[in-house]
């Protein structure tokens, strides 16, 4: 199966709006599967469809030691926030920044799974901080727009310079 290309901060289709998914269809199984590879391989704990170009409301999550709790949420929509919690986070769409940002301390969500079933869960701690991130990434939202307008420009430029540095 083929590894997806991630988007990298300041691309501006990190910032498009994911549309539901209707039907879960083969093609959305691939896609899935795709998604959960290329955050192995990452390595990395999420990943959201927004960030392989792919504008649709589908992420995967795995924030397990050994990697053998694969999650795949369609559709997924924060239904209650409760209490407050602030977390260092990364991101692979911003390789090598990381910084704190207060995030809801639990979160009960609705969403659909790969065999088109509705469900209900709670997410705490890495879980329910990497869930609200995905999420994010979903409404064209990436983190560091939590940080400073100082902090956020800082970060736009170093980006821009290693990709150029790369090309
Ligand atoms: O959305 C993403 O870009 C994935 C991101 C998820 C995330 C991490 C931390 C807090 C909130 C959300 C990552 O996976 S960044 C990489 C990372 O955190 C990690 C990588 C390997 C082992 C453990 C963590
Ligand atoms: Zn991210």
């Amino acid at each position: 199966m083929p590894l997806l290309k991630i988007l990298h901060y300041p691309d501006p289709r990190l910032h498009k709006v994911a549309k539901p998914i209707l039907h879960v269809d083969e093609e959305i199984r691939r896609l899935a599967a795709d998604m959960a590879e290329t955050m192995y391989a990452a390595p990395g704990i999420g990943l959201a469809a927004t960030q392989v170009d792919r504008h649709v409301r589908l992420i995967v999550v795995d924030v397990s030691e050994e990697k053998n709790r694969l999650m795949t949420l369609i559709n997924p929509r924060i239904t209650h926030k409760e209490g407050e919690a602030v977390r260092e986070e990364g991101c692979l769409s911003v390789p090598g920044i990381y910084d704190k940002v207060t995030r809801a301390e639990r979160i009960r969500l609705e969403a659909m799974n790969l065999d088109g079933q509705i469900f209900q869960m709670e997410a705490e701690g890495l879980l329910g901080v990497c869930i609200q991130h995905e999420i994010d990434h979903l409404d064209g939202k990436v983190f560091v727009e939590y940080l400073s307008r100082l902090k956020q420009n800082r970060i736009r430029s170093k980006l821009l310079k290693q990709e150029r540095e790369a090309m």
